[in-house]
């Protein structure tokens, strides 16, 4: 049986990825370690968290000692790597957090898998979900970002995963460890956490708060539904050739505040409230120091050398995003009340 260590398996993306894994893959065992951030929230994994062939690992990345003895310990084959600081709002208020766990979080996998695969590097790999962040901001007419787009962070968060995505190219380059890199575009769908645009929108919306919109609103982001990133990540493991990087994304650009309009016409039309209601909400408030104006992913590498392109169309997917935040309305409160990080000592320490 081969073990696959996820990390930040707890968070937005690394849940389904994780829930993905431990149903269609039955002959892995997959090991989920994370530290159980703000971010991270153990109750997206209900679905497969009694699953024989999954195991939950409290842990931080940081914390290099803890790492290496974990991997000489379990002997991972593979390792897929999302934990993170991932808040652009977040890093700007507190970027020592996205220094420590993406950068040198990073390291200390790097070096632990080293430790225990060199020499032996077949069947062995290390893959990286970065963000298309790395490459900096757009012009309205520039072409999309491609691989061969030069790194040009300006967030301390894209910083902090630009360096990581050159850390995981150093290893390979310098010792041959088996990595492989992507960088996706903005994702949407259930489990995120309300403080990114469209959860905390779909919440606010709900309650009848203020809508903030950074600016005026016209910042352009590229949309792609997690399941459809995770489906990406599944190829690219299985896939993806050894020392490469793959762009991943949903050709699917939206000004911020023409996204902010639909899911207002599409939340209210699911709450049955009249059309335009939730219209007065929208509030335009100080921009984002620093803002990247555009992000647009060119995922033709992908699609034309791994066969991967999304599934979900952008209004079903969005529909159904919408519609998981209205039927789910106790995860969404489990997480504003704090009552989510509970879930560890209830479902791990009392039990035992
Ligand atoms: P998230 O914030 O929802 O989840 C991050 C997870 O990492 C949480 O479960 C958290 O507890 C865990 N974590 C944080 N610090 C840790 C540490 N020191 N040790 C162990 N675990 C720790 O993030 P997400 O949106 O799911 O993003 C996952 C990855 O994908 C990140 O690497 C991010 O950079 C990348 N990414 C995200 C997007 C997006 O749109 N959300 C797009 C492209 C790439
Ligand atoms: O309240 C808000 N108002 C607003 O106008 C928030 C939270 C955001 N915005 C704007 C900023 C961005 O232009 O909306 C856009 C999307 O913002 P976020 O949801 O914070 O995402 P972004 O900053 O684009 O970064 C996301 O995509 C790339 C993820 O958080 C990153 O982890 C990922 O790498």
């Amino acid at each position: 049986m081969k073990k696959i260590l996820i990390t930040g398996g707890a968070g937005f993306i690394g849940s389904h990825v994780v829930k993905l894994f431990v149903n269609k893959y039955v002959d892995y065992h997959v090991f989920n370690l994370d530290k159980l951030t703000y971010a991270g929230n153990l109750e997206n994994l209900k679905s497969i968290e009694n699953s024989p062939n999954y195991t939950f690992i409290k842990g931080d990345i940081t914390d290099g000692l803890f790492i290496s003895q974990l991997f000489e310990n379990q002997q991972f084959d593979g390792v897929i790597h999302l934990a993170a600081e991932s808040h652009v709002d977040r890093s700007i208020a507190d970027p020592m957090a996205f220094i420590h766990t993406n950068i040198v979080g990073t390291a200390n996998l790097l070096n632990a898998a080293l430790k225990i695969w060199e020499g032996h590097f077949e069947g062995k790999l290390f893959y990286h979900i970065s963000t298309d962040e790395v490459y900096g901001s757009l012009g309205e007419n520039d072409a999309a970002f491609t691989e061969q787009t030069p790194y040009c962070p300006h967030s301390p968060y894209s910083a902090s995963k630009a360096a990581s995505d050159h850390l995981v190219r150093a290893y390979y380059d310098t010792y041959g460890l088996p990595t492989v890199i992507s960088n996706c575009s903005n994702n949407y769908g259930p489990y995120q956490f309300p403080e990114k645009l469209l959860p905390l929108c779909i919440n606010n919306i709900l309650n009848n708060k203020p809508l903030p919109v950074y600016g005026k609103g016209l910042n352009v982001r590229d949309w792609l539904y997690v399941k459809d990133h995770a489906d990406a990540i599944d190829c690219v493991f299985h896939a993806g050739e050894k020392g490469q990087t793959y762009n991943i994304g949903g050709n699917n650009e939206w000004r911020n505040i023409d996204l902010i309009e639909k899911l207002i016409e599409i939340t209210d039309n699911q709450l049955n409230r009249p059309k335009g209601t939730s219209q007065k909400l929208i509030t335009f408030v100080k921009d984002r120091a620093g803002h990247d104006l555009r992000y647009a992913i060119n995922a033709k590498k992908i699609h034309t050398q791994l066969g991967w392109c999304p599934k979900v169309a952008f209004d079903e997917g969005f529909a159904l995003t919408v519609k998981w935040y209205l039927d789910n309305s106790d995860w969404l409160k489990n997480v504003t009340t704090g009552e989510y990080q509970n879930y560890y000592n209830k479902m791990y320490l009392e039990r035992k």
